[in-house]
């Protein structure tokens, strides 16, 4: 009998910020990237107004709310108002919750040996920070957003097992499997476990996500994740020396989630104008905690954007992608020296760069209104000091 390794995921611990921002009162509006004070006096003004509109809005009509806990969503999306928006709300001390935040883990994990690798996820409904002084009550595959990162070889037997500690039915959704959806995607009820397999046969980087109806609440709410399949030819992903994983999301809240949290706006998110968009479920946290290179050495980026609605453009500032693999199709030979590379919602690229002059070079989608949201972070190469002018 074949050992049958597992991964456990631990994401518990670092997500919580202390509440000190909190005893704060005086909060202002202000970019993510703090730099730009006359547009947050206007976004304040718009708010105000926008805000003012919502509730002569709510007064002529109000709109009744389903039972589902965590989630705001009109009964009928007919003549249902947004809340106004909330994006770049920061507390005065968000550069310190900003560097107190642990930045979630974005280095590649090993591979497991052996034929089969077991995946154990929980499914949990659970408070997050999802950018410096916000909360949002996300739903979880274990504890944190995006999921754990799954890394998995080429005909290796994937065998899944979910647990759902939630209130309500959800499901898994992999991208990177050829299955029957009715036997194998299927709800799984609160209290229960369920278990299914299939083999990793295409290599590439993939989303999963909960496929649970409404798919687009389930996605917005933070579950989602990545999985990525080595090739079982190493030589159509050569080796580098540094990879990770970044995972786009959209959030779409409800309210500022600065006094307390936040949860689902569905009208924000039928109509694609999230508050936030993010690398790996927290806004600009590779900003105050970059990733890291040597000048020379190939980092390889897995991107997937989780959406659940807006697509990924992504690109390095300072550099090109040197080899392009576009959603998952692992050809030989790759793209080469790409400047911008869409990768879609529910689809993923794996890039590569190789940088040799050190400096700070930040990743973006060049879809800049996501930047302004949260969807930028920083390469650091060859361990240098400072920070980004803009
Ligand atoms: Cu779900």
């Amino acid at each position: 009998m074949a050992a049958h390794p597992t991964v456990h995921a631990h994401y518990g611990e670092y997500r919580e910020e202390k509440d000190v921002g909190f005893k704060l009162l005086a909060l202002f509006l202000g970019l993510a990237v703090g730099i730009l004070g006359m547009v947050a006096v206007w976004m304040g003004i718009s708010a105000q107004n926008a805000r003012d509109d919502a509730r002569a809005a709510a007064k002529a009509a109000p709109t009744a709310t389903t039972s589902m806990p965590g989630m705001a969503m009109p009964s009928s999306a007919e003549g249902a108002r947004p809340t106004p928006s909330f994006a770049g709300i920061a507390p005065a001390n968000a550069d310190a919750l900003a560097a107190a935040h642990k930045a979630y883990p974005a280095a590649l994990p090993a591979t497991t040996p052996g034929p089969v690798l077991n995946v154990h996820i929980g499914i949990n409904h659970r408070v997050l920070s999802i950018a410096p002084g916000i909360k949002y009550e996300a739903w979880t595959f274990d504890s944190g957003v995006p999921g754990p990162v799954i890394h998995a070889r080429q005909g290796q037997t994937v065998r899944v097992t979910l647990t759902n500690h939630a209130p309500m039915p959800h499901s898994v959704d992999f991208h990177a499997a050829r299955v029957a959806p009715n036997k194998d995607f299927v709800d799984i009820m609160p209290g229960k476990s369920f278990t299914f397999s299939f083999t990793a046969g295409d290599p590439g980087v993939f989303m999963y996500h909960c496929g649970t109806k409404p798919v687009l609440a389930h996605i917005a709410n933070g579950m989602y994740g990545a999985i990525v399949v080595d090739p079982s030819n190493p030589n159509l992903l050569p080796p580098v020396h540094h990879a990770y994983v970044l995972v786009s999301g959209e959030w779409y809240l409800n309210a500022p989630g600065n006094k307390k949290p936040a949860s689902l706006d569905m009208v924000k998110a039928h109509q694609m104008t999230p508050d936030w968009v993010t690398w790996n479920g927290y806004a600009a946290q590779y900003v105050k905690h970059p990733l890291t290179a040597h000048p020379g050495h190939t980092v390889r980026f897995y991107v997937v954007d989780a959406g659940p609605s807006i697509d990924t453009d992504f690109h390095v500032v300072g550099t090109v992608l040197e080899r392009a693999w576009l959603d998952a199709a692992v050809t030989d030979p790759p793209l080469h020296n790409i400047q911008t590379a869409t990768v879609p919602a529910g689809g993923g690229g794996i890039f590569d760069v190789n940088i040799t002059k050190p400096g700070l070079y930040p990743f973006v989608t060049h879809s800049f209104a996501s930047v302004d949201m949260g969807a930028v972070g920083l390469l650091n190469v060859g361990d240098v000091s400072g920070t980004m002018s803009h």
